[in-house]
């Protein structure tokens, strides 16, 4: 997707995404309130929301909105604004909720600067993006041409690349479930068709975490259905500059039916073994499949 977007501004924009998300990530961690509850739910009575969500997500805006009042707006938690601008924030303020309810150390802030309709599969596409790891004390960047990067406190950034694996029978492949128990059902007959056709299956429950270790070659691959723009946003880009490839099912657009990450070499063979665990999932479940 062509973007009138300067180097010098795609940098700009990169900084900014990597001090909010890290200043998020500090939030979350240092202010954690003791016997954290659920403030609410939203799709089913699993899918929470706790303070913190929300208020990671008021600081970031207020920070963008600051630096940038033009551009628009789209969160996980409320409040969004349309863009004046080209650019648009989509953020998850705390990718991973449940684990972060449960203190399992495996969530994420995901920030990323996107061009396009992000409500839209295929009618955008993610130009810088900051992941933040606050417990592993990791951020994840990448701005588009600008290649992917992972560092630790004051360790030199690494440059990051996806694994040359082209045998998906050695595959480690990361997934996950959704929120309501249909979509879990049809997930499970999939999961079901992939798994003897992998090394193994991973699911760490944050879809930007998954798709980071794609980048890192951690994960030799990725896929899940049911996931929205802001928890692949910023991760989206962290592959592809990473070498990998970011697609839906089949190899369209990636979006809520389906995220398939992987390097190309592996991908071709993910996707045939997906569309038929797919095919036979729909058929199981039947008209109205989730
Ligand atoms: C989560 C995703 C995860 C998925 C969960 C949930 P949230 O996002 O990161 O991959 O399996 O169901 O959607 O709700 O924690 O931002």
């Amino acid at each position: 997707m062509s973007h009138g977007l300067s180097v010098g501004e795609l940098e700009e924009l990169e900084r900014l995404a990597v001090e909010v998300a890290s200043e998020a990530g500090q939030l979350i961690v240092e202010q954690r309130p003791a016997g954290l509850g659920v403030e609410k739910t939203k799709s089913s009575a699993t899918d929470v929301v706790t303070v913190m969500d929300q208020r990671a997500q008021d600081l970031i805006r207020a920070r963008l909105r600051a630096a940038r009042p033009d551009d628009g707006f789209l969160g996980e938690e409320e409040g969004g604004a349309a863009a004046t601008s080209e650019v648009t924030w989509v953020v998850d303020p705390i990718d991973g909720t449940v684990n972060y309810l449960y203190g399992i150390p495996a969530y994420a802030v995901s920030v990323a600067a996107v061009v396009g309709d992000p409500t839209t599969p295929g009618q955008w596409q993610p130009v810088v993006g900051a992941v933040v790891d606050p417990v592993g004390g990791v951020l994840f960047r990448a701005r588009l041409g600008g290649g992917a990067w992972s560092s630790a406190g004051d360790r030199a950034a690494v440059r990051l690349a996806v694994t040359e694996q082209s045998e998906l029978s050695q595959a480690l492949v990361g997934t996950g479930f959704g929120y309501e128990a249909s979509v879990r059902r049809w997930q499970a007959l999939v999961l079901l068709r992939v798994l003897g056709e992998i090394r193994d299956i991973r699911r760490f429950g944050s879809a930007a975490l998954d798709l980071c270790h794609v980048a890192t070659g951690t994960l030799d691959a990725y896929f899940e259905r049911g996931l929205n723009p802001w928890d692949l946003a910023a991760a989206w880009l962290v592959v592809t500059e990473a070498g990998g490839q970011v697609t839906g099912l089949g190899g369209g657009a990636p979006g809520s039916a389906m995220v398939v990450a992987a390097a190309p070499s592996l991908l071709p063979s993910l996707h045939t073994v997906l569309s038929d665990a797919v095919s036979a999932a729909d058929a199981d479940t039947g008209p109205g499949q989730p």
